[in-house]
Protein backbone atom coordinates (compact mmCIF):
# COMPACT_ATOMS: atom_id res chain seq x y z
CA UNK A 1 0.00 0.00 0.00
CA UNK A 2 1.40 3.47 -0.86
CA UNK A 3 2.12 5.95 1.94
CA UNK A 4 -0.84 8.11 2.90
CA UNK A 5 -0.39 11.73 3.92
CA UNK A 6 -2.98 14.14 5.28
CA UNK A 7 -3.63 17.63 3.92
CA UNK A 8 -6.31 20.33 4.12
CA UNK A 9 -9.28 19.84 1.81
CA UNK A 10 -9.51 23.65 1.60
CA UNK A 11 -6.14 25.09 2.54
CA UNK A 12 -6.28 28.61 3.99
CA UNK A 13 -3.26 29.49 1.85
CA UNK A 14 -5.46 29.11 -1.27
CA UNK A 15 -3.16 26.59 -2.91
CA UNK A 16 0.01 28.70 -2.69
CA UNK A 17 2.01 25.76 -1.37
CA UNK A 18 2.53 27.26 2.10
CA UNK A 19 0.82 24.56 4.16
CA UNK A 20 3.23 21.90 5.36
CA UNK A 21 1.87 19.04 3.30
CA UNK A 22 3.69 20.78 0.41
CA UNK A 23 7.14 19.91 1.77
CA UNK A 24 6.14 16.27 2.33
CA UNK A 25 4.66 16.01 -1.17
CA UNK A 26 7.87 17.56 -2.54
CA UNK A 27 10.03 15.00 -0.69
CA UNK A 28 7.89 12.11 -1.95
CA UNK A 29 8.16 13.46 -5.50
CA UNK A 30 11.95 13.85 -5.20
CA UNK A 31 12.17 10.23 -4.02
CA UNK A 32 9.83 8.96 -6.72
CA UNK A 33 7.49 7.41 -4.14
CA UNK A 34 3.82 7.29 -5.21
CA UNK A 35 1.51 8.41 -2.41
CA UNK A 36 -2.11 8.95 -1.51
CA UNK A 37 -3.60 11.98 0.16
CA UNK A 38 -6.36 11.93 2.74
CA UNK A 39 -8.04 15.33 2.66
CA UNK A 40 -9.34 16.71 5.93
CA UNK A 41 -11.74 19.46 6.84
CA UNK A 42 -10.84 21.64 9.83
CA UNK A 43 -13.49 19.83 11.89
CA UNK A 44 -11.76 16.48 11.16
CA UNK A 45 -8.54 17.73 12.78
CA UNK A 46 -10.04 17.55 16.28
CA UNK A 47 -11.74 14.17 15.81
CA UNK A 48 -10.34 10.96 17.36
CA UNK A 49 -9.19 9.36 14.07
CA UNK A 50 -6.93 12.32 13.32
CA UNK A 51 -5.87 12.88 16.94
CA UNK A 52 -4.67 9.27 16.88
CA UNK A 53 -2.37 10.25 14.00
CA UNK A 54 -1.29 13.56 15.52
CA UNK A 55 -2.17 14.46 19.13
CA UNK A 56 -1.92 18.16 18.23
CA UNK A 57 -4.57 17.78 15.53
CA UNK A 58 -2.48 19.19 12.71
CA UNK A 59 -1.51 18.24 9.18
CA UNK A 60 0.62 16.77 7.69
CA UNK A 61 0.86 13.19 8.89
CA UNK A 62 2.28 10.14 7.17
CA UNK A 63 1.12 6.53 7.44
CA UNK A 64 3.48 4.04 5.87
CA UNK A 65 4.59 0.48 6.52
CA UNK A 66 3.00 0.27 9.94
CA UNK A 67 4.30 3.60 11.20
CA UNK A 68 2.29 6.78 11.69
CA UNK A 69 4.24 10.00 11.97
CA UNK A 70 3.54 13.69 12.42
CA UNK A 71 5.94 16.70 12.28
CA UNK A 72 6.93 17.49 8.72
CA UNK A 73 10.65 17.33 9.60
CA UNK A 74 10.35 13.85 11.14
CA UNK A 75 8.26 12.66 8.21
CA UNK A 76 10.79 13.86 5.65
CA UNK A 77 13.70 12.45 7.65
CA UNK A 78 11.97 9.06 7.77
CA UNK A 79 11.23 9.12 4.05
CA UNK A 80 14.80 10.18 3.24
CA UNK A 81 16.24 7.46 5.47
CA UNK A 82 14.11 4.70 3.97
CA UNK A 83 14.36 5.67 0.29
CA UNK A 84 17.59 6.89 -1.31
CA UNK A 85 17.65 10.26 -3.02
CA UNK A 86 17.52 13.02 -0.42
CA UNK A 87 20.42 12.19 1.92
CA UNK A 88 24.04 11.45 0.97
CA UNK A 89 25.33 7.92 1.71
CA UNK A 90 28.60 9.13 3.22
CA UNK A 91 27.91 9.37 7.01
CA UNK A 92 29.58 12.75 7.47
CA UNK A 93 27.74 14.40 4.56
CA UNK A 94 24.54 12.70 5.70
CA UNK A 95 24.89 14.10 9.23
CA UNK A 96 25.46 17.56 7.78
CA UNK A 97 22.38 17.35 5.57
CA UNK A 98 20.30 16.33 8.61
CA UNK A 99 21.92 19.21 10.50
CA UNK A 100 20.45 21.59 7.89
CA UNK A 101 17.02 19.98 8.20
CA UNK A 102 17.03 20.77 11.92
CA UNK A 103 18.43 24.25 11.30
CA UNK A 104 15.51 24.89 8.96
CA UNK A 105 12.79 23.93 11.44
CA UNK A 106 14.35 25.02 14.70
CA UNK A 107 16.44 28.08 13.81
CA UNK A 108 15.16 29.58 10.54
CA UNK A 109 11.45 28.79 10.71
CA UNK A 110 10.54 30.09 14.22
CA UNK A 111 10.99 33.83 13.54
CA UNK A 112 9.21 33.39 10.19
CA UNK A 113 6.25 31.84 12.00
CA UNK A 114 6.37 34.66 14.52
CA UNK A 115 6.01 37.15 11.67
CA UNK A 116 3.06 35.28 10.18
CA UNK A 117 1.37 35.06 13.58
CA UNK A 118 1.96 38.76 14.26
CA UNK A 119 0.56 39.79 10.88
CA UNK A 120 -2.23 37.29 10.28
CA UNK A 121 -3.49 36.46 13.76
CA UNK A 122 -2.47 39.33 16.01
CA UNK A 123 -2.46 42.22 13.52
CA UNK A 124 -5.28 44.04 15.34
CA UNK A 125 -3.25 44.55 18.53
CA UNK A 126 -1.88 48.03 19.14
CA UNK A 127 1.58 46.61 19.94
CA UNK A 128 1.91 44.88 16.55
CA UNK A 129 3.32 48.02 14.92
CA UNK A 130 6.08 48.13 17.54
CA UNK A 131 6.78 44.41 17.44
CA UNK A 132 7.10 43.90 13.69
CA UNK A 133 10.51 45.60 13.28
CA UNK A 134 11.93 43.37 16.03
CA UNK A 135 10.68 40.20 14.36
CA UNK A 136 11.85 41.38 10.94
CA UNK A 137 15.30 42.05 12.41
CA UNK A 138 15.48 38.51 13.81
CA UNK A 139 14.56 37.07 10.40
CA UNK A 140 17.08 39.35 8.71
CA UNK A 141 19.87 37.99 10.93
CA UNK A 142 18.97 34.40 10.09
CA UNK A 143 18.77 35.11 6.36
CA UNK A 144 22.04 37.04 6.35
CA UNK A 145 23.82 34.11 8.03
CA UNK A 146 22.30 31.65 5.61
CA UNK A 147 23.15 33.83 2.60
CA UNK A 148 26.75 34.13 3.80
CA UNK A 149 27.07 30.35 4.16
CA UNK A 150 25.40 29.60 0.83
CA UNK A 151 27.58 32.07 -1.07
CA UNK A 152 27.53 31.25 -4.77
CA UNK A 153 26.97 27.51 -4.22
CA UNK A 154 23.89 26.01 -5.84
CA UNK A 155 22.89 24.10 -2.67
CA UNK A 156 23.70 24.56 1.01
CA UNK A 157 26.16 21.67 1.39
CA UNK A 158 27.10 19.73 -1.73
CA UNK A 159 24.35 17.96 -3.68
CA UNK A 160 20.68 18.90 -3.28
CA UNK A 161 19.41 17.21 -0.10
CA UNK A 162 16.55 17.13 2.38
CA UNK A 163 18.38 20.03 4.06
CA UNK A 164 17.80 22.24 1.01
CA UNK A 165 14.22 21.02 0.73
CA UNK A 166 13.49 22.08 4.30
CA UNK A 167 15.34 25.40 4.10
CA UNK A 168 13.54 26.42 0.91
CA UNK A 169 10.19 25.22 2.31
CA UNK A 170 10.47 27.55 5.29
CA UNK A 171 11.78 30.53 3.30
CA UNK A 172 9.02 30.53 0.68
CA UNK A 173 6.68 31.70 3.41
CA UNK A 174 8.49 35.05 3.31
CA UNK A 175 7.08 36.00 -0.08
CA UNK A 176 5.58 39.45 0.00
CA UNK A 177 7.47 40.54 3.12
CA UNK A 178 10.50 42.18 1.36
CA UNK A 179 12.90 40.22 3.54
CA UNK A 180 14.43 37.93 0.92
CA UNK A 181 15.08 40.68 -1.62
CA UNK A 182 18.37 41.96 -0.07
CA UNK A 183 19.84 38.46 -0.57
CA UNK A 184 20.10 37.80 -4.30
CA UNK A 185 21.73 34.41 -3.74
CA UNK A 186 18.87 33.25 -1.51
CA UNK A 187 16.34 34.38 -4.12
CA UNK A 188 18.25 32.39 -6.76
CA UNK A 189 18.51 29.41 -4.39
CA UNK A 190 14.74 29.37 -3.93
CA UNK A 191 14.12 29.79 -7.67
CA UNK A 192 16.53 26.92 -8.40
CA UNK A 193 14.67 24.67 -5.97
CA UNK A 194 11.25 25.67 -7.28
CA UNK A 195 12.37 24.86 -10.83
CA UNK A 196 12.94 21.23 -9.86
CA UNK A 197 10.39 18.96 -11.54
CA UNK A 198 9.57 17.33 -8.19
CA UNK A 199 8.72 20.71 -6.68
CA UNK A 200 6.54 21.56 -9.67
CA UNK A 201 4.64 18.26 -9.44
CA UNK A 202 4.08 18.69 -5.69
CA UNK A 203 2.96 22.29 -6.14
CA UNK A 204 0.53 21.33 -8.93
CA UNK A 205 -0.93 18.51 -6.84
CA UNK A 206 -1.69 20.66 -3.80
CA UNK A 207 -2.95 23.49 -6.04
CA UNK A 208 -5.35 21.07 -7.76
CA UNK A 209 -6.81 20.21 -4.33
CA UNK A 210 -7.46 23.89 -3.69
CA UNK A 211 -9.07 24.39 -7.11
CA UNK A 212 -11.32 21.39 -6.50
CA UNK A 213 -12.37 22.80 -3.12
CA UNK A 214 -13.27 26.12 -4.75
CA UNK A 215 -15.29 24.47 -7.50
CA UNK A 216 -17.21 22.56 -4.82
CA UNK A 217 -18.04 25.91 -3.20
CA UNK A 218 -15.98 25.39 -0.03
N1 LIG B 1 5.54 21.53 13.46
C1 LIG B 1 4.47 20.96 12.66
C2 LIG B 1 5.05 20.40 11.36
O1 LIG B 1 6.12 20.84 10.92
O2 LIG B 1 4.44 19.48 10.79
C3 LIG B 1 3.44 22.07 12.41
C4 LIG B 1 2.23 21.57 11.67
C5 LIG B 1 1.25 22.70 11.40
O3 LIG B 1 1.40 23.84 11.86
N2 LIG B 1 0.19 22.37 10.65
C6 LIG B 1 -0.82 23.35 10.32
C7 LIG B 1 -2.16 22.88 10.86
O4 LIG B 1 -2.49 21.73 10.78
C8 LIG B 1 -0.94 23.44 8.81
S1 LIG B 1 0.48 24.09 8.04
N3 LIG B 1 -2.92 23.82 11.40
C9 LIG B 1 -4.24 23.52 11.88
C10 LIG B 1 -4.34 23.65 13.36
O5 LIG B 1 -3.32 23.83 14.04
O6 LIG B 1 -5.49 23.60 13.82
C11 LIG B 1 0.43 25.76 8.72
C12 LIG B 1 -0.15 26.71 7.76
C13 LIG B 1 -1.46 27.06 7.83
C14 LIG B 1 -1.95 28.03 6.99
C15 LIG B 1 -1.10 28.63 6.10
N4 LIG B 1 -1.57 29.66 5.24
O7 LIG B 1 -2.76 29.90 5.18
O8 LIG B 1 -0.75 30.31 4.59
C16 LIG B 1 0.20 28.28 6.02
C17 LIG B 1 0.66 27.32 6.87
Amino acid sequence: MPPVITAFRASPDRGRGLARDMRVRWALEELGVPYEVQLLDFTDLREPPHLARNPFGQIPTLETDGVTLFESGAIILHLAETTPGLLPFDPVSRARAINWMFAAVSTVEPPILELQTAVLLEGQNDWTEERLPLIRERIHHRLAALAARLGENPWIDGEFSAGDLMLVSVMIRLRGHDLLEPHANLMQYIARAEARPAFQRAFAAQHAVYLASVSLGD
